[in-house]
């Protein structure tokens, strides 16, 4: 009956109505640096250490200043500021931090408050997991971990920027962890690009933080389709 086929139709049409314009969009960019960044320094003391030598061919540096042939610029960590009480980190997978060749893997990483941090030792050497976060209700961590032991989880309640993890073996080790209360962050990669998923509608400050060059905002509305960012940072 034609009535009868009508009908869903109409309920179809009276539920897009009324849906409300919601749709969570993208805020997408690329982070640029001008001017040519300080060199790098050579980790020579990994170099004198037999267990840590036997994992590099050439000695590895620093890479405070990872930067593509036309600018684009990797490890920013880029955020909604002041979005917090939105985690929903206890829910996604955990992160992995690996210590590789007696250096961390990766160097800049993000997470939700809540979310699990796994930190492995890939080496055939003890390592000596310190992290040192400033922020009250951030936890210190000091864990020596051998080869082939499991990995250790952590958990941070409270956002903070680049919090530091070092090994006390090791004194050139390091790695930078910041924590958000919320889903909505990204890191840029090689290529300089960056993307912050599934923001709902609304006005926000876009921080984009390197820990070498510091911070920059911008505002944007999000209203239904992706929103584009882009940042240029300069070297001095
Ligand atoms: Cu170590």
């Amino acid at each position: 009956m034609k009535g009868v086929k009508v009908l869903p139709v109409f309920l179809l049409l009276a539920v897009l109505a009324s849906a409300p314009l919601t749709r969570a969009a993208d805020i997408i960019g690329t982070i640029t640096l001008k001017g040519t960044p300080p060199p790098e320094v050579p980790y020579t003391p990994l170099m004198d250490n037999p267990d840590c030598a036997a994992m590099h061919k050439t000695t590895p540096t620093t890479h405070f200043y990872v930067v593509g042939p036309e600018g684009e610029l990797a490890d920013v960590v880029v955020s909604l500021k002041g979005v917090t009480g939105k985690s929903t980190g206890t829910s996604q997978p955990p992160v992995l931090l690996d210590q590789k060749g007696c250096l961390y893997t990766p160097q800049i990483l993000a997470i939700q408050t809540g979310q699990k941090l796994v930190v492995r030792n890939s080496d055939h050497c003890i390592h000596n997991v310190h992290c040192t976060p400033k922020v009250a209700g951030n936890e210190e961590h000091n864990d020596a971990q051998m080869p082939g032991a499991a990995d250790l989880t952590y958990t941070f309640a409270q956002p903070e920027m680049f919090i530091t993890f070092k090994c006390d073996v090791h004194p050139w080790m390091f790695a930078w962890v910041s924590v958000f209360d919320s889903p909505w962050f990204g890191v840029s990669g090689t290529d300089g690009k960056f993307v912050i998923k599934n923001v709902p509608p609304v006005k926000y400050t876009v921080e984009a933080n390197h820990r070498k060059l510091g911070a920059q905002t911008q505002d944007v509305e999000v209203k239904d389709s992706d929103v584009t960012v882009n940042f240029t940072f300069e070297v001095k």
